[in-house]
């Protein structure tokens, strides 16, 4: 009973003096306009997660695009073939590649309604990208479901609709559809059906991927391709 008091007369003191960014959209509103890895607090001020946001300008309007990247591939320099731990916690380095977390994730797009888009590009230089009208994912006790919108535009083609209420599989949680693991046939972590149209924590494998194991975005480069980028970013829908 004391402690529950003293908790409700410290807890709005330490809300109203520091307001904190719980995504890269707060981060802009609050004067940051460059790319760049910044400190969010998606779970409240005891949580910081470190974030990369993409602040680049619209190519059409000129608007600032305020992306929070939650997913990113570039340089194979980061093991995505990691357990359901560390797909929870999140891995990697916010300046490079990384997985933000299941767990942030889930509190990011619980707090506000978000759109999802993915960009990519091959080894020859061919940029596209995939967009879809909204994002979440559900919590721990529903298997980190995810949650997509429609695909709306981009020239990637749809290959994410597939795993559309999916709960997420790692190599020591196997919860898709599939009579084995799909991460362990697939090589990653993910939202699995049996097994995927993309596979975006895929084996870094620099073009060629015969086993289907690699960076893949089957409408885009088919599944015998993995690609050189991959970055899953997401931002509110009003922003
Ligand atoms: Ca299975």
């Amino acid at each position: 009973m004391m402690l529950r008091v003293l908790f409700v007369m410290l807890l709005p003191a330490a809300t109203h003096q520091s307001p904190r960014p719980a995504d890269c959209s707060d981060v802009y509103r609050a004067g940051s306009g460059q790319d760049g890895v910044y400190t969010i607090y998606p779970a409240g001020p005891t949580s910081p997660v470190q974030v990369y946001c993409d602040m680049s300008r619209d190519d059409v309007d000129g608007s600032a695009e305020k992306w929070t990247v939650i997913q990113r591939r570039q340089d194979g320099t980061v093991n995505f073939f990691m357990k359901w731990d560390h797909y929870k916690a999140g891995f990697g380095s916010a300046a490079g590649e990384y997985w933000l977390g299941l767990e942030t994730m889930h509190l990011l797009t619980q707090a506000k309604t978000y759109e999802l888009r993915v960009d990519m590009e091959d080894f020859e230089g061919q940029k596209v990208f995939a967009h879809y009208s909204s994002f979440s994912v559900g919590p721990e006790s529903e298997g980190y479901k995810l949650n997509l919108g429609a695909f709306v535009k981009g020239a990637a083609g749809d290959s994410l609709s597939g795993h559309n209420g999916k709960k997420f599989t790692t190599t020591d949680k196997d919860q898709d559809d599939h009579g084995s693991n799909c991460a362990r046939l697939s090589y990653g972590g993910f939202w699995y059906y049996s097994c995927f149209g993309a596979n975006p924590n895929g084996i870094y494998t620099w073009g060629p991927s015969p086993q289907a194991a690699g960076v893949q975005w089957r409408t885009f480069k088919g599944l015998e391709y993995s690609l050189k980028t991959l970055v899953m970013k997401i931002r509110p829908v009003s922003a």
